[in-house]
């Protein structure tokens, strides 16, 4: 079975691709279509071609494995066949359905005109794989939709709805019935004899760039993209299509390109890629498990956190209810998200109709009777057992009995709270991360209760909402939080052995965090993070730094107050030398000579123990996987993406060295740096994580 069908209708060849699940441009389909072009280029029966796919997609890109292992380097790479393609004298039009991405787009942008399902979606989402579209994709999108539209849409690798496209320049038309149309479009320019179009050269849109344009992105992207190869290496090939010659500027694209592929932070995305993916698999579920379809759903608790829950159902079209016991706390609640809908109207981001649709969407009720008709209802009130115990003592008597009840508690044990209902099975946990309408990710906690319909419904609710989900076993912090404790816990050591709140900060955020674990605690509020740290059971011969409850103890609350390990202006964190005064205090009381750390001791310091809590958290069958370690705290908890996550990073700088360094550091930093017997296992082993499914 070839990969490529190919039929004529009448004097027209349709090319169909046909490589399930998402057509993408592996081996057996480029060489498929290298046979097929060369065939309809042959047919003197044949004046025109339409190339599109099955599967309900057109194209979704270079084969993300065969990257990995260089076989999408194997002739015909996807330029031979655009030099083919080119080479034909024949109209070639794609009939773009689902999506056409990265390397599939960039087949599309090949053909000489292009006709797109009106649902479709095109895009060049190279750079989240820390690549950049490597077949000529820069150039042609440049040149169709000028370097303004193509640096917007290629940094961030964004998928473009084919009406937008339609205006950019990027396909000529759209149609309901795709196929059928794009073979009366080929056929017409056929027999019009029109000149052939190829984006390669055209040249209205990039005669004349203003270089003024690539300076102010530069400076645009200077935060969002700093530490990474893609986004800048994009830039300079969006340059090059409007400043060097054409060939230059291609040859260019190549070159850069390969530098990416063969990158560290192309390995390390890849793996975020494939991670992300294998965490929605449940080994142990039931193959024939049908999750609880989600029609409805109820919010307990209209504070930040519930509100922003809420909105992540109005987004994705579920009708949702908020429920608050008063009028005014439920008003307040509603109040905090229109104000959060109206500001990203304000910003651009979202229109009008679209807010008006979500709120249509968000009910606030007063009663719990109310709640009898949710598929879900999800309890975000204030972390205390007592609480959420009464609240879902009151859910168990008023919901329907197939409801799942879910709590958004961060830490509280699940099985306790699953066990004052009735229906334990149905009870699971939904952890979102803040801001919940912002957050990708969503760790779901199973109790040992929970059914295997529970666990799935979580799960796909994951995918409905938009989010990453992955599943966590029940354990004091799951796997996020857990493995946090340690490495903020760190942060404070290190404060009291001779670094700065800036010292740390700037390390953690040079390695490529979104922000240092002292300014986070800043953000979520030091009276937040003490309560916490207060309910953490730890072993008994460890402890934690006094520095916290000090700094809460001297109303240092954070942002919110305007101090806490910083003095802050808005929201500029600036150096604080009274903040000095108390660590160094600490310092003396516990009898610490301060000394001078070098960056890369807190570097390590910081990291190790996230991989040693995570290699635990593995070991005891917390995670599923060490991916789903990595999924978690890249998407949660602002770990770099082209990093990989700590699992990922452990692995790369080899599991050998990890353990030396945590020995060495052992005896003078504590029982907490003995390494995991896991670690200790890879390490002597000298296997991967990849290697655990195969002993286990
Ligand atoms: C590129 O094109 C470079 C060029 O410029 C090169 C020039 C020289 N390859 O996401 P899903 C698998 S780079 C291999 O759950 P959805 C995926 O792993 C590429 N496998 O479905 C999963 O497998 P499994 C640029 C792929 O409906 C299954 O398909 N393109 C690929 O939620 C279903 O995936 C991209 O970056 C692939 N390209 O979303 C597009 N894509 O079932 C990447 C998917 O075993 N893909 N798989 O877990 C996507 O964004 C989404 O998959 C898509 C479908 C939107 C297509």
């Amino acid at each position: 079975m070839s990969a490529v069908k190919y039929r004529l209708d009448g004097n027209v060849a349709v090319l169909e691709i046909d490589n399930p699940p998402v057509n993408a441009t592996s081996i057996s389909v480029r060489e498929g279509l290298a046979e097929a072009l060369k065939e309809a280029g042959a047919d003197p029966a044949v004046d025109a071609l339409v190339l599109t796919g099955s599967n309900g997609v057109f194209l979704a890109g270079a084969d993300i494995k065969e990257i990995s292992s260089g076989l999408s380097n194997k002739f015909p790479m996807l330029r031979d066949l655009q030099s083919q393609m080119e080479a034909l004298p024949k109209p070639i039009v794609a009939a773009i359905q689902g999506v056409a991405l990265g390397g599939g787009f960039e087949i599309a942008l090949t053909c000489h005109w292009r006709v797109a399902a009106k649902s479709a979606q095109v895009g060049l989402p190279e750079v989240k794989l820390g690549l950049l579209p490597g077949a000529g994709g820069t150039q042609r999108f440049t040149r169709l939709a000028g370097p303004e539209a193509a640096l917007d849409a290629i940094t961030s690798g964004a998928q473009i709805p084919a009406t937008r496209a339609l205006e950019l320049g990027l396909i000529d038309a759209l149609a309901d019935d795709v196929v059928a149309e794009a073979i009366v479009f080929a056929r017409q320019a056929a027999a019009d004899q029109r000149p052939l179009r190829l984006a390669s050269n055209v040249t209205e849109k990039i005669t004349g760039a203003d270089p003024a344009v690539f300076a102010a992105f530069r400076k645009k992207l200077e935060s969002k993209a700093r530490g990474q190869l893609a986004p800048w290496r994009i830039i300079d090939c969006i340059e090059a299509a409007c400043t060097r010659p054409k060939d230059e500027a291609f040859q260019l694209e190549r070159d850069w390109y390969n530098e990416c592929r063969n990158s560290a932070q192309r390995k390390a995305l890849v793996h975020g890629f494939f991670a992300e993916r294998e965490a929605r698999k449940i080994p142990d579920l039931p193959t024939d498990t049908q999750p609880l379809p989600v029609r409805r759903a109820a919010i307990i608790g209209a504070g930040t956190m519930g509100g922003g829950i809420a909105m992540n159902f109005a987004n994705a079209g579920i009708p949702v209810q908020l429920l608050e016991l008063t009028q005014e706390a439920l008003d307040r609640g509603l109040g905090l998200i229109k104000r959060n809908y109206a500001a990203s109207v304000t910003r651009g981001s979202l229109t009008q109709a679209a807010m008006d649709r979500a709120l249509s969407l968000v009910q606030g009720v007063t009663e719990y009777e109310a709640l009898a008709a949710a598929d879900i209802v999800i309890e975000a009130v204030f972390e205390d057992m007592k609480v959420k115990k009464d609240v879902f003592t009151r859910l168990d008597a008023v919901c329907a009995p197939q409801a799942i009840l879910a709590t958004n508690t961060s830490s509280l044990d699940i099985d306790a709270i699953a066990e004052i209902t009735s229906r334990p099975q149905n009870v699971i946990g939904t952890h979102f991360f803040s801001p919940a309408n912002v957050m990708k990710l969503l760790e779901n906690v199973r109790s040992r209760h929970s059914s295997a319909r529970t666990i799935a419904t979580a799960m796909s609710l994951g995918k409905q909402l938009g989010k990453v989900a992955v599943l966590a076993g029940n354990c004091d912090g799951f796997i996020g939080n857990r493995m946090l404790q340690f490495y903020s816990g760190e942060a404070e050591f290190l404060l009291e052995e001779g670094a700065t709140p800036e010292q740390i900060d700037t390390v953690m955020e040079g390695f490529g965090f979104a922000m240092g674990p002292l300014a986070v605690r800043d953000l979520a509020g030091n009276d937040v993070g003490y309560l916490i740290r207060k309910s953490r059971r730890i072993p008994d011969d460890e402890r934690f730094s006094p520095i916290l409850q000090r700094v809460f103890e001297a109303g240092r609350l954070g942002q919110k107050s305007g101090r806490g390990f910083y003095r802050y202006e808005g929201r500029t964190r600036i150096p604080d030398p009274e903040i000095m005064t108390l660590i160094e205090g600490v310092s003396r009381d516990l009898g610490i000579t301060r000394r001078e750390i070098p960056d890369d001791e807190i570097l390590n310091r910081l990291l190790h123990p996230l991989v040693n809590e995570g290699a635990k958290i593995v070991a005891e069958g917390i995670a599923i996987r060490a991916s789903d370690v990595d999924v978690v705290y890249v998407n949660g908890y602002g770990f770099p993406a082209y990093k990989g996550g700590p699992m990922f990073w452990a692995q790369e700088i080899g599991f050998e060295k990890v353990v030396e360094t945590m020995r060495k550091l052992a005896p003078t930093h504590g029982q907490r740096w003995r390494p995991a017997p896991l670690l200790e296992r890879l390490a002597s082993g000298g296997q991967g994580w990849s290697d655990l499914k195969k002993t286990a």
